[in-house]
């Protein structure tokens, strides 16, 4: 069992997109991808064999958080790991929780040691340290874990964000010396990526980059993004991280974003994207297709008998209409979040797929722009 590794097969000519390969213990995956987010072990509304069969995920993503404050560590180790407790034989990422801390638990601290929290769901008090969030994610068992970071909330002032990012980095080490010191747990290959901080400021993301690159892991990832600051400077500073980033790693950019966020930093040399967006905004009636946005509650779709959309290559996008999906929704039937997902993550899916055509077949900057029209029509 080995290291996870990373081919680069082709780069874009005129962007810094490329197609690659990584190899897991659990398989491959072809990049750029889109990794669905399965929080607590499922990916909410969507079976396990919707995502084989129908999306065709390559990976998915679990968070040490929620999984850690149910079922729990035991239960866990006691199935053998998460991919045998879900029964997803693919690879796994976990993230490390230094994010769903911040935003999800209560009341919560920072101290040098790590973060004592409230939990969401009973207020009971917890301390995640790099050392044990590093346990945990060797008891979940995912093919991929994070370092534990500090994402510094959107618009955090220079003095605030460099200490936030010397703590991350402080903590870097010693999630990399528990990593270390621990085996894997279930027989295949575990790999832990860090994480780069420096909220906006380019200085500090460049001591990020260098900082994390020098720990030589077999991926890296960009964090601290699209969390609330404008588009055109989440954008500048993926590009920035980007070129600062070694070529033969794959590069992560975390929690985004739109289909055209997706493009977008595809094209700046990003491999790996995870976001709610396509599972959490289905759930909310809204549908991302090849022809634009669709609001599916809208009056508009009453007696539109024409398949969600036809030209995915997904059994639920072109078997059921626009004004039956409309229907469920209106009718509050459960079926209705499933098809909207499935579609969804469909749509994600098949989108990195034609930009690795594209990349491979040497004409993505011009899909991506032409493409990208497309995509941001409201319908
Ligand atoms: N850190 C971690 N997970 C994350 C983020 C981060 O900065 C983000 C920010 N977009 C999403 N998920 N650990």
């Amino acid at each position: 069992m080995a290291r996870l590794s990373f081919q680069v097969q082709h780069t874009d000519s005129t962007t810094s997109a490329r197609a690659g390969v990584i190899t897991t213990d659990h398989g491959q995956i072809e990049t750029p991808i889109f990794m669905p987010v399965g929080t607590v072990g499922s990916v909410k509304a969507v079976a396990q064999q919707q995502l084989l069969n129908d999306v065709k995920a390559q990976i998915i993503l679990g968070n040490t958080y929620h999984l850690y404050l149910r079922p729990g560590t035991d239960v866990l180790e006691q199935a053998g790991g998460l991919h045998r407790f879900n029964h997803w034989e693919r690879p796994i990422l976990t993230d490390s929780g230094g994010y769903q801390v911040f935003s999800l638990a209560g009341t919560r601290k920072i101290k040098e040691e790590g973060v004592t929290f409230q939990s969401h769901i009973d207020g009971s008090k917890h301390l995640f340290t790099p050392e044990r969030v590093m346990d945990i994610q060797r008891s979940i068992g995912g093919d991929i874990i994070m370092a534990f970071d500090e994402c510094p909330p959107g618009g955090s002032e220079y003095g605030y964000a460099r200490k936030s990012m010397e703590l991350t980095h402080r903590w870097l080490d010693r999630c990399v010396a528990q990593f270390n010191a621990t085996p894997d747990k279930y027989g295949y290959t575990q790999n832990l990526f860090p994480i780069v901080q420096g909220a906006t400021y380019k200085d500090l993301r460049k001591q990020s980059c260098e900082y994390i690159a020098s720990k030589d892991a077999p991926g890296n990832a960009i964090g601290g993004l699209s969390v609330g600051e404008p588009e055109p400077v989440m954008y500048e500073i993926c590009d920035w991280c980007c070129q600062l980033l070694p070529k033969d790693k794959p590069r992560y950019l975390m929690g985004v974003g739109t289909p055209w966020n997706i493009l977008e930093c595809i094209g700046m040399g990003v491999d790996m994207f995870d976001c709610v967006m396509p599972t959490r905004n289905g759930r909310n009636a809204m549908l991302f297709t090849t022809q634009g946005v669709i609001n599916i509650d809208n009056k508009k779709w009453e007696y539109d008998f024409s398949p969600i959309d036809e030209e995915l290559p997904c059994e639920m996008s072109r078997y059921y209409s626009k004004a039956y999906l409309r229907h469920l929704f209106k009718a509050g039937e459960i079926l209705a979040l499933t098809i909207a997902s499935v579609h969804n993550l469909c749509f994600y899916l098949w989108l990195v797929g034609e930009a690795r055509k594209h990349i491979i077949a040497g004409d993505y900057a011009t899909w991506k722009n032409e493409m990208i029209i497309k995509l941001k029509t409201r319908l």
